[in-house]
């Protein structure tokens, strides 16, 4: 399902039946969107199952950083909010699953994936939340990442993960603006406050930023995704907007970013940036990262802890197409 195999396929192209092909293409072309039961390239379907299984794995694993700080939130509004957005990414991953499944791989196959290591998931959910100031440079700038990469995806060419995005997208505006006000009051607050939140964006502007994915000269998904507009915008145009639109917010609240070459560029209309450390981004997708290893300790662990949820489900299913074939 994951790169090597989709090289494979890609070879498989060329007996694809270029009528077919041709007329697929057409439809991509036309902005039409591709539904479930429309003829499709292989290595449509199965890059398309690559990146939104990869997309629902990062929301599950997404909700284990934040869900360490749901006991230990400052205040009953603060555990509240965080509650309730820790219950939206794992609705974010069930929409996910379910559009990844009309692609024809079972929920079970992709999380087996995860669990084997196969899969990816975002890189940003490697890193440890130290403080309760990452709940609020988590939400500011990993769902702000996160919108900036989605709303374009409201627009992929493949119908059932462009719908999920539409109200995923709502959810993360949101999530974007409560970490923001964490970080705004942090700011307000007392110097050891507002040291905790600089702090908080020292560790975590990076990361960020390497959510996009790798340059786009070094991205081999890109050039293909965007002919079949399952990607609307590349990695690299997307980090910059983030920038842009980021580094105003931080300014705004009398933060500063840990990149001595960030500075805007008028000519560019635009800020210059330094240069990512990808040799760090490459460690932690081979599963090298900070808390790597804990993250998927405790993705198998629910699994296992809910086995008896899924035998009660199937049981009481299996009950119920008796009773109907009885009747
Ligand atoms: N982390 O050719 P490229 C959230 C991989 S959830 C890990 O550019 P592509 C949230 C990439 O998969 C946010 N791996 O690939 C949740 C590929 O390897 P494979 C998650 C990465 O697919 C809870 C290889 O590197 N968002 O925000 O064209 C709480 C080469 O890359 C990463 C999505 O998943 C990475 N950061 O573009 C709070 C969005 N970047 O698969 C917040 C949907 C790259 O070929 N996905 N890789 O073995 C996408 O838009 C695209 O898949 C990407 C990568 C832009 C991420």
């Amino acid at each position: 399902m994951y790169t090597t195999e989709l090289q494979k396929t890609k070879a498989v192209d060329g007996i694809e039946d270029p009528e077919k092909l041709a007329a697929f293409e057409a439809r991509v072309a036309a902005d039409e969107f591709i539904e479930p039961k429309d003829w499709m390239p292989e290595a449509y379907r199965r890059t398309l199952t690559r990146q939104i299984s990869q997309h629902a794995h990062s929301e599950i694993v997404g909700m284990l950083p934040e869900g360490n700080w749901i006991g230990r939130a400052p205040s009953l509004r603060r555990k509240a909010i965080l509650l309730a957005k820790v219950q939206d990414e794992a609705g974010h991953g069930l929409y996910l699953y379910s559009a990844a499944e009309t692609l024809g791989t079972s929920r079970e196959e992709m999380i087996e994936a995860l669990h084997s290591g196969k899969a990816k998931y975002s890189t940003i959910f490697n890193y440890p939340t130290l403080t309760w100031a990452d709940m609020g440079a988590i939400g500011w700038l990993v769902d702000g990442a996160a919108i900036m990469n989605q709303v374009p995806l409201q627009r992929t060419s493949y119908g059932p993960y462009a719908r999920a995005m539409v109200r995923v997208c709502k959810e993360e505006s949101f999530h974007q603006r409560q970490g923001y006000e964490i970080m705004m009051a942090m700011c307000a607050g007392t110097p050891e406050q507002k040291r905790m939140a600089q702090d908080a964006l020292d560790r975590w502007w990076f990361p960020s930023l390497m959510m996009f994915g790798p340059p786009d000269d070094d991205s081999p998904n890109t050039a293909q995704s965007m002919r079949w507009r399952i990607k609307r915008d590349t990695n690299d145009a997307l980090r910059q907007k983030f920038v842009d639109i980021t580094v105003p917010q931080g300014e705004a609240i009398g933060l500063t970013f840990p990149d001595p070459d960030l500075k805007w560029n008028e000519e560019r209309g635009a800020y210059d940036f330094g240069i990512l450390d990808w040799e760090e981004f490459y460690a932690v997708v081979r599963g090298e990262g900070p808390v790597a290893k804990e993250r998927m300790k405790a993705r198998r662990d629910a699994w296992e802890e809910g086995a008896w949820v899924r035998e009660a489900a199937d049981a009481y299913a299996a009950k119920h197409a008796e009773k109907k074939a009885a009747a």
